[in-house]
């Protein structure tokens, strides 16, 4: 209990990691395969293979995703329609391989209290637990 408060301000400081949290699979996650995934999806988007992701090439790929939400480690890293605004740190109206890494790897790390780079299922139910002990 005063392990979850003491990191419920970390927890609070980041809003969508309640909705995040709830998405994590029943099973550990690798740290890896997170970046795997990212990578993959901004392979998807980068149409052009120039190494940034436009705001027409998000909209692009927006238009064809598929409605279903995301299971497992896609749900970590889902691309939402606000997925542009949040990734692109500096505002420059280009998305970096790095600024989409920054918020799935900032939410896993929060999630990964030992930082062994692996979010154990004890890990994502302390996560959870802080959400309904946090209101959020
Ligand atoms: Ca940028
Ligand atoms: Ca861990």
């Amino acid at each position: 209990m005063k392990l979850l408060l003491a990191l419920a301000p970390a927890f609070l400081a980041v809003p969508a990691f309640a909705q995040t949290a709830q998405q994590f699979p029943d099973r550990p996650i690798a740290r890896a395969e997170v970046i795997a995934v990212v990578k993959r999806q901004f392979a998807a988007m980068d149409r052009n293979r120039d190494g940034v992701v436009t705001q027409p090439e998000f909209a692009a790929f927006r238009a064809h995703q598929s409605p279903a939400p995301p299971t497992g480690v896609e749900a970590i890293a889902h691309i939402s329609g606000r997925w542009f605004e949040r990734a692109d740190a500096d505002g420059d109206g280009r998305v970096t391989l790095d600024e989409a890494l920054a918020r799935p790897l900032q939410l896993f790390d929060l999630a990964d209290i030992d930082r062994d780079g692996v979010v154990s299922v004890k890990e994502r139910q302390v996560a959870m637990a802080l959400m309904s002990l946090t209101g959020q």
